[in-house]
């Protein structure tokens, strides 16, 4: 197959559209008059991905070729977002299929907006593997993603009277043009029963697992183009499908009914996300999920990428299997066992093969986020993994004896297997012995991730622990996301910032120009323009013209305190309703929240529906002249946030300090042009260092303070005591100003901040008001500010995920580019 330059796609109007009528009247099989938009959509995208077909079989068959080290991604989650978009950029077609449509009638914004987004994920950690794959595409560094191919992705949220309602999220319904099914490549992946030793012909002790039941797992693939550079890779989502062998075993003992409850039985594995992002919940069928795709990665790695006579002690030289997060862990025992059990391999080759071909990303400093299964579940559905895990402890802490002798309290703190409050894994401990590296995702993290989270293993293994920076893809989050700023950047310092994120250094001049100023401004307000068009669309609500929008968006979570956001409201609406600041003087501000709670979070719903009821009172309370409004869309996903972070001045930063491993919404809104009112916390650290911090609203308490004042005792009440304009702002909640005189609406959320306070809300309090106000003066000359917002773009081209990327190839895999 010969490939078409790839600045210039072989691709002409006239050619595009007799393709695409093609699409529609032989895939869709439907004419173009009687073709509805989802007919149209469908077709378009099989065009598009037909543009990207040679290239990615040109990749594959080059990696197969080449045999160069390669990365395989491993994540129970990847937030993609809309792919139509992204392919058409990747292939430089937009501008020739928007005429192409319009020659047909159709307009390319109608069939952009009929995708689904396939909400693979909760949140920070998939969409952090969907920046990652696009940036290793982009920069020809071979890589494929492994992940589940969910049913049902991320719930859809609405709100009924301000609570949160749960709708499932049926992504496939109307049809999935971007996925390539194998069902002929399926993975047979096994499930409890129990072990038994044997002798094997060469005399030998061996163990096999003599599983009790067995599913499929059908490989979807999806491409991941590179930018604009012939690289197409590939993401492999694993789906289960119940195995014929165990169907027809069950059908031939005439049991239909059973037959059909194990078939739903096998497919409810890959079914549905679940939504917690910070409290696993120890669920049988999540630890089937993850070994699920887990073992059928590995074996499809093994069998059917790597060739047939291939080497297995050379194997780190080939592959890197880097964690993100816990949940993919349990490849370490896996690849134990079929290096064991199935390849003969002695323990200690494995082990030592093992060791070099994993690596482990953390993403969480909050100790019931860590994650743990116990030795009962994991020993009834995993009993061979079970006894490797067992093995690799034992030889581990007879390693920190010969160190250490017998400190046995230090043995203890370090086994990988807890014994309280029950007996059980600590997967993270396991990630962090098998692993070549652990990282962190921001500076302030990895520290305090060898500080304070695993501080026994970064004295036992010195250099094991190493920082990657979390980053973002440009592609999606700039170009896509703002044409605007993307085609005045262009226009400033010429192309080829997209793909080197650091030359936006270039725009630095250009703040002190008045009229690359005005332009710059003109920018943000045609995106408020665009988002008040969604919002009126998608919500029936509208963004204020003249506002300065004020967004926080993220999952609901305590430690990101959205509560101290809503404190803020609350006192800037108390101080207009009691007179001490007229209306006239308010600076105008639209607060724009998203915010999905996981659902048996109680206290997560509680902050949504008293945000929601903030929000009513003060949007319909006259006194404030419409100076202030607070705007919740539901469902906030990736396809929002591409229109609500390009149209923000303000950027929401708050969680309190120790506890945000990074972030990364920080960095899409930074180098969208808002500027960040933050804590000193996950990467805020690294982007106030860099774009200075005169243009940065920091406020709060310093991690060392935090851990300070918890030592010492924190009286959450004794803040709302001693500040008159917080206990007015507590008191309005708890006398039902925005509860139509209910006292009771809020009482958790009330009581849950005087007497309990985890995250030190109402200690940053006062800070946080006082930065606000500093942000309101500071917004009044607007010629200041949009210099500072210049800055913030010129200077965080360090947050593209292109750099933590090289990052992790640098420090961690030692991947060469392929081509
Ligand atoms: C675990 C077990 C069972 C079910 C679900 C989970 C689970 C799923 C997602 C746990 C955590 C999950 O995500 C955590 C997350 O998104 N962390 C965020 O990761 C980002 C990328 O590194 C960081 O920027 C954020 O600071 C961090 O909160």
């Amino acid at each position: 197959l010969a490939l078409a330059p790839v600045s210039s796609p072989p691709v002409s109007v006239d050619g595009f559209v007799r393709e695409f009528l093609r699409e529609l009247n032989f895939g869709q099989g439907v004419a173009l008059s009687a073709s509805t938009v989802n007919d149209q959509y469908l077709a378009l995208a099989r065009t598009v991905r037909h543009y990207l077909m040679a290239r990615w079989l040109e990749t594959m068959r080059r990696q197969k070729e080449t045999q160069a080290k390669g990365v395989a991604y491993l994540s129970a989650e990847y937030l993609l977002g809309r792919q139509l978009g992204n392919a058409l950029l990747a292939t430089d077609l937009t501008d020739i299929v928007a005429d192409g449509l319009a020659q047909c009638g159709i307009d390319i914004a109608d069939l952009r907006a009929q995708e689904v987004e396939p909400g693979l994920g909760n949140g920070g950690l998939g969409r952090l593997a969907a920046c990652f794959v696009d940036s290793l595409a982009t920069m020809s560094v071979p890589c494929i993603g492994y992940g589940i191919r969910y049913e049902f992705g991320i719930f859809r949220q609405t709100f009924v009277d301000g609570r949160q309602v749960e709708q499932p999220d049926s992504w496939l319904a109307l049809g999935a043009p971007w996925e390539f099914p194998h069902p002929d490549s399926a993975q047979e992946v096994s499930f409890g029963g129990h072990t038994e030793t044997y002798t094997d012909s060469d005399g030998a002790e061996r163990t096999r697992w003599v599983p009790a039941w067995t599913v499929q797992a059908v490989p979807y693939n999806y491409m991941v183009p590179g930018y604009q550079n012939g690289r197409v890779n590939t993401l492999r989502l694993w789906r289960s499908v119940a195995t014929e062998r165990f169907d027809l075993r069950i059908f031939n003992s005439g049991d239909y009914e059973e037959a059909v409850r194990s078939q739903t039985f096998a497919e409810n594995i890959s079914k549905v996300l679940y939504p917690e992002d910070s409290t696993p919940q120890g669920k049988e069928l999540r630890l089937q999920q993850q070994y699920f795709f887990v073992a059928a990665s590995i074996a499809d790695f093994l069998e059917d990428v790597l060739p047939e006579d291939f080497d297995l002690t050379k194997l780190p030289e080939r592959i890197i299997f880097q964690l993100n997060d816990t949940h993919p862990v349990i490849a370490v025992p896996e690849l134990m066992r079929v290096l064991v059990d199935e390849k003969g391999l002695a323990w200690d080759t494995a082990w030592e093969i093992t060791k070099g071909c994993f690596a482990y990303t953390c993403h969480t400093l909050l100790p019931e986020a860590l994650e743990v299964w116990s030795v009962e579940l994991l020993g009834r559905l995993l009993p061979r993994h079970l006894e490797i895990i067992y093995r690799i402890n034992e030889e581990f802490l007879e390693e920190v004896r010969e160190r250490f002798g017998d400190d046995e309290l230090r043995i203890r703190r370090m086994s990988i297997i807890a014994e309280h409050p029950e007996r059980s894994v600590r997967m993270a401990y396991l990630a962090t012995v098998a692993g070549s590296k652990v990282n962190g995702v921001a500076e302030l993290h990895s520290q305090l991730l060898r500080d304070k989270v695993l501080p026994d293993f970064n004295e036992f293994y010195p250099g094991k622990f190493t920082n990657v920076t979390n980053g973002i893809t440009p592609r999606r989050f700039v170009r896509l996301a703002n044409p605007g700023l993307s085609e005045l950047i262009t226009e400033s310092i010429g192309v080829g910032w997209l793909t080197d994120l650091e030359r936006l250094r270039e725009l630095e001049p250009f703040a002190a120009d008045e009229e690359f100023r005005a332009r710059f401004r003109e920018v943000k307000a045609a995106n408020k323009r665009r988002l008040h068009a969604v919002l009126t669309e998608r919500d029936g609500v509208s963004v204020s013209d003249g506002h300065m929008l004020d967004v926080m968006v993220k999952r609901l979570h305590e430690y990101k305190r959205q509560t101290l956001k809503v404190l803020h409201i609350i006192t800037q609406y108390n101080r207009v309703v009691s007179g001490e600041v007229a209306a006239a003087d308010l600076t105008p501000r639209t607060f724009i929240f998203g915010a999905k709670a996981a659902p048996g979070y109680k206290m997560a719903k509680d902050i949504i529906h008293l945000i929601n009821a903030v929000g009513s009172t003060v949007n319909n309370d006259e006194r404030l002249e419409g100076r202030l409004k607070v705007i919740f869309p539901p469902n906030y996903n990736v396809t929002l946030a591409e229109k609500v972070i390009p149209a923000a001045d303000l950027s929401e930063q708050i969680s309190l300090a120790g506890k945000e491993a990074s972030g990364t919404g920080n960095m899409k809104f930074a180098l969208n042009g808002a500027l960040t009112i933050g804590t000193d916390d996950g990467a805020n650290v690294e982007i106030r260092q860099l774009v200075g911090d005169e243009n940065f609203f920091l406020f709060g308490m310093l991690e060392p303070e935090v851990e300070a004042l918890q030592a010492a005792g924190y009286v959450p009440s004794s803040y709302y005591e001693s500040n008159p304009e917080l206990r007015r702002a507590i008191d309005a909640i708890a006398s039902g100003v925005f509860s139509g005189g209910d006292r009771h609406m809020f009482d958790s959320v009330v009581g849950n901040l005087l007497q309990e306070d985890r995250f030190l809300a109402l200690a940053d309090y006062a800070a946080y008001i006082e930065a606000q106000d500093k942000v309101d003066a500071a917004y009044a000359d607007q010629e200041e500010w949009t210099r500072a917002a210049i800055l913030n773009v010129a200077r965080s081209g360090f947050f593209s995920s292109d750099r933590s990327m090289r990052d992790y190839i640098d420090r961690i895999w030692h991947t060469p580019p392929a081509f």
